[in-house]
């Protein structure tokens, strides 16, 4: 290369390293540079100008999410260093295998990422690397679940799970009379237990009764949908009446657990899965910690071992995933490091306050609250009885930018018109919501339920006359726009966390 073609070539690398780094700290422009080559040329265009079609509706999801209250429980904003992981060059890297043992060269720093990511994990939920290992590199919560029950259970083998409908995962083994919906229930044979249909609380005592029968080899202890701590003792004593594994997919309230303010699931089970970006608050990913080391002594006094270390790495990979995703590996150790912070236990601590002040407003407007109130980052509304249902209710709060989702309540028998709407605190606290705020939310839900009742008067009860009433009647789109407005009035005082403009 000419000399002074080489000292161009410099100049715009360095330019092109100063203009990614203005990326990161939220310039919206970048100041094309090239080689002459226009292929190069494309490549290294922003967004903004070399897709304003798309780069547009990220800014008005952007907007939306600015203006909106976000209060669908496993939502969360997450911070401005794991948004600046997931767009670095990590995102180019091959890396099949675990560090230190890859099937690709040029791995060096990319060992070095998981191998923090792994150790900031568990540190974060303060386990002892002795006695727990962890994978990092699910995809997201269902692929980690997935890995679980294909390391530790046979094809067909058994497991129980919180049924779908009782606020279960899909991933839990779910299956209707008639159908398998989740490949959890179509390569394994599973058997759900259920909630109490009048106190909402898990029916540990069935659970017993059905594992003495059923004899799972896995038992999970999880939810989707559930407003109390878990009671791992109990899940512990039926696993073990059973020579069950105890896996705990604590993915919505592993913010929770890591700032110890409610139950550890560690301190029971056998193998914890979790995503990341729920109230844990990193990027959207998956992890799955086991227990490894000495499990015991046998009749003739020598050590026995878990076994789970080997069999899950080799779920995750070959045996169900290709290339770890190294940006989300990346994110997942700055977010791990956040999790280690005061400021993260003040967070969660918030989270909880939030919930419960929630729950109170609300009831003390008279609404029916399952399980009577919460424990954790969400509530269950269980609207039976009065008319509204969980579909109608999800879409007024929508019409008023107000983000929730309709969710089968205990007892109710149609998981496609469910009674009852789940509301969370996580993305609410991240942007700096205290109790006397949510005081006001509350007042915005319950106008938005009095409006939805007005337009049942109009629309009489079927859902698709709902939404006709709710869009195209005069003094109901009236309303609902002037309460949207002040949603979003009142929305605009809380900032979010990560870039400015997208
Ligand atoms: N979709 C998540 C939830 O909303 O609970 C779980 O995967």
């Amino acid at each position: 290369m000419p000399l002074s073609l080489k000292f161009v070539s410099k100049v715009l690398f360095r330019e092109r390293t100063i203009t990614s780094f203005r990326h990161l700290l939220h310039a919206t422009t970048v100041r094309m540079v090239s080689n002459g080559d226009t292929s190069f040329k494309l490549m290294n265009t922003t967004l903004q100008e070399s897709d304003p079609e798309l780069f547009a509706l990220i800014q008005k999801e952007k907007k939306r999410q600015t203006n909106g209250l976000e209060m669908i429980a496993s939502e969360n904003f997450t911070s401005l260093s794991v948004l600046q992981c997931l767009s670095t060059c990590l995102h180019n890297k091959y890396s099949e295998g675990l560090p230190g043992a890859r099937y690709y060269g040029g791995n060096e720093y990319i060992d070095q990422i998981e191998i923090l990511a792994q150790k900031r994990a568990l540190a974060a939920f303060n386990l002892n690397p002795e006695e727990w290992g962890v994978n990092v590199q699910p995809y997201s919560g269902s692929p980690a679940n997935l890995a679980v029950y294909t390391a530790v259970v046979e094809p067909h083998g058994r497991i129980m799970g919180l049924d779908l409908p009782d606020g279960g995962h899909l991933t839990h083994g779910y299956r209707t009379a008639t159908k398998r919906i989740s490949s959890t229930s179509i390569f394994f044979e599973s058997m759900p237990y259920k909630v109490h249909p009048e106190t909402g609380i898990i029916d540990y005592d069935e659970l017993e009764r059905t594992a003495k029968l059923f004899k799972p080899t896995l038992i999970i202890a999880g939810i989707s949908c559930y407003s109390r701590c878990l009671d791992y003792k109990r899940f512990r004593d039926i696993a073990d009446q059973n020579g069950a594994i105890l896996f705990s997919d604590m993915a919505h309230v592993s913010g929770l657990v890591a700032a110890g303010v409610i139950p550890s699931p560690f301190d029971y089970s056998d193998i914890v899965s979790t995503t990341t970006h729920k109230t844990l608050r990193g990027p959207r990913a998956g992890m799955i910690f086991f227990r490894k080391g000495v499990k015991g002594v046998n009749a003739k006094g020598e050590k026995i071992y878990y076994d789970y270390e080997n069999k899950i790495n080799q779920a995750v990979f070959p045996g169900l995933q290709g290339g770890p995703h190294n940006h989300a590996i990346g994110a997942i150790a700055t977010a791990m490091l956040q999790a280690q912070q005061p400021e993260f236990v003040q967070y969660q601590k918030q989270v909880i306050l939030n919930a419960k002040r929630l729950a109170e407003g609300l009831t003390k407007r008279g609404y029916k609250i399952v399980t009577g109130g919460t424990d954790v980052h969400l509530i269950l509304v269980d609207f039976r009885g009065t008319g509204v249902t969980g579909g109608k209710a999800e879409k007024i709060l929508d019409a008023v930018s107000i983000a929730g989702n309709k969710n089968t309540v205990p007892g109710d028998k149609s998981a496609f018109n469910p009674s009852g709407l789940r509301l969370g605190t996580p993305a609410l606290t991240t942007r700096g919501l205290k109790e006397d705020d949510i005081d006001q939310v509350a007042a915005f839900i319950d106008e938005a339920i009095k409006l939805a009742k007005e337009i049942q008067v109009i629309s009489g009860p079927k859902l698709v006359d709902y939404n006709r009433v709710l869009e195209n009647d005069p003094a109901i789109v009236a309303k609902v726009s002037q309460l949207r407005e002040r949603v979003e009035n009142f929305s605009k005082d809380f900032p979010l966390p990560g870039y400015v403009d997208y």
